[in-house]
């Protein structure tokens, strides 16, 4: 697809970083976005245990912004996972989220990177009641520290968006997987291959300024409304309801959560919980 941001550079071979790659996400998305980006250039603090030998790895520590310009240098674009990917203490959350976000955009500001795809998450809204369904144009409602960091990336998104031209994709991502873990996630799953689906819209799409798509497969039990990423081109294939049975069985496990069975975020609501379910609008 033609670029207009730069139309020099439509050709999918042209330098992508993916930060975070190591992870789990990057770990499972990792081999089917090679197949598309043939520039991919995988970075983290440490390489991916399973690094193939056809893969490029930069190391790159987030909280320094002098390894962050060295990796975003002569990038097209970024998917950016980067980060601390649940719950922390402030200080980690502030090192690898806050301060490791704002490192990644100004350098790849800096550096005249195009595109970024941000990993924000379905916990920027988790304090969302389950009963209600939510658009992309809804207040934040973060559920944790780590929650108020993906809220804080998706403000600066929409700031390099508008100050600079960026374009700036973020995803709300649900939970990634082969399939849902629990009940919570019947509502929340994506499949990687939808998630790819979701990086490509971000990296290719020329429609792009500033969205907030959430990050979810075709599920039935949805509480979000994702129609901008379906005008966009999103077409999802998993769907949750096909592990249904598998789900319930594992949500049996489990055992209920008087909080967090109430609110979208799960669990990341219950723990610190401190408030009346109703006074947090359930
Ligand atoms: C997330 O944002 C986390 O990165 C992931 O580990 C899961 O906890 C997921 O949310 C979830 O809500 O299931």
């Amino acid at each position: 697809m033609a670029d207009p941001l730069d139309p020099g550079l439509s050709d999918r071979s042209r330098r992508i970083v993916y930060t975070g790659a190591a992870g789990g996400i990057g770990t499972m998305t990792r081999p089917l976005l090679a197949r598309l980006y043939p520039g991919l250039v995988l970075s983290d603090r440490v390489p991916p245990k399973d690094l193939q030998p056809g893969e490029k790895f930069e190391a790159a520590d987030l909280t320094r912004p002098d390894e962050v310009a060295k990796v975003v240098k002569g990038a097209h674009s970024v998917i950016h996972l980067g980060g601390h990917s649940v719950e922390g203490s402030w200080e980690q959350i502030l090192n690898a989220n806050i301060i490791g976000c704002y490192n990644l955009f100004e350098q790849a500001r800096l550096a005249g990177v195009k595109r970024v795809i941000f990993a924000s998450s379905n916990h920027a809204v988790g304090f969302y009641p389950r009963k209600k369904k939510i658009g992309t144009n809804v207040t934040v409602r973060p559920d944790s520290r780590y929650g108020v960091s993906k809220a804080f990336g998706e403000a600066l998104g929409a700031l390099y968006s508008d100050k600079h031209g960026m374009a700036v994709t973020c995803l709300r991502i649900g939970n990634v997987g082969p399939r849902p873990l629990d009940v919570r996630r019947l509502s929340i799953w994506i499949s990687p291959e939808d998630l790819v689906q979701l990086f490509k819209i971000g990296l290719e799409h020329p429609d792009i300024r500033f969205e907030i798509f959430y990050g979810a497969s075709d599920n039935e039990a949805a509480w979000w409304d994702n129609s901008r990423a379906q005008s966009l081109g999103y077409k999802p294939k998993g769907r949750a309801e096909d592990h249904r049975a598998h789900a319930e069985a594992e949500q049996r496990k489990i055992g209920p959560d008087p909080v967090g069975d109430l609110f979208q975020g799960g669990t990341f609501c219950s723990a610190e919980f401190s408030n009346d379910v109703k006074r947090a609008g359930a």
